[in-house]
């Protein structure tokens, strides 16, 4: 009797437990988002003229962020190293929000076809801004 009722415990344990991790997932779920990779210190300067340059700003100490097309907001990447081979590129982006903090933790990177659409006429993948 006493091995059916802690059966019975366990049962409702972990019926409670994978609720609780059910209520985690609705309130973080991951999106996908359109946007560009840039720095820390031009923000959403660039949105695509600006390869070369988010690279020189990171390279100088500014951290890798995220500029959303829709509302050109800067979101600090709390996982940067996923980011590292697409600094200044259009991406679509896999990742969990943060809106309170505007973080986002990036799950996965996809290149978009249109890099540079917005800026440069195609000619050059790397930009013509420079640091003035
Ligand atoms: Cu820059």
């Amino acid at each position: 009797m006493q091995s059916i009722k802690r059966m019975g415990a366990l049962a409702v344990m972990a019926a409670m437990s994978s609720v609780a991790v059910f209520a985690a997932d609705m309130s973080s779920k991951p999106m996908k988002v359109d946007g560009w990779v840039s720095d820390s210190m031009c923000g959403a300067k660039h949105m695509g003229t600006g390869a070369a340059c988010v690279k020189k700003c990171i390279g100088e100490g500014a951290k890798p962020v995220f500029v959303d097309d829709a509302n050109k907001t800067v979101w600090t990447i709390d996982n940067p190293e996923a980011v590292k081979a697409h600094y200044g590129h259009h991406v679509a982006l896999t990742a969990t929000e943060d809106s309170a903090a505007k973080t986002l933790h990036v799950d996965k990177v996809t290149m978009l076809a249109d890099q540079g659409a917005k800026g440069a006429s195609g000619a050059d993948s790397m930009g013509g801004m420079e640091h003035k």
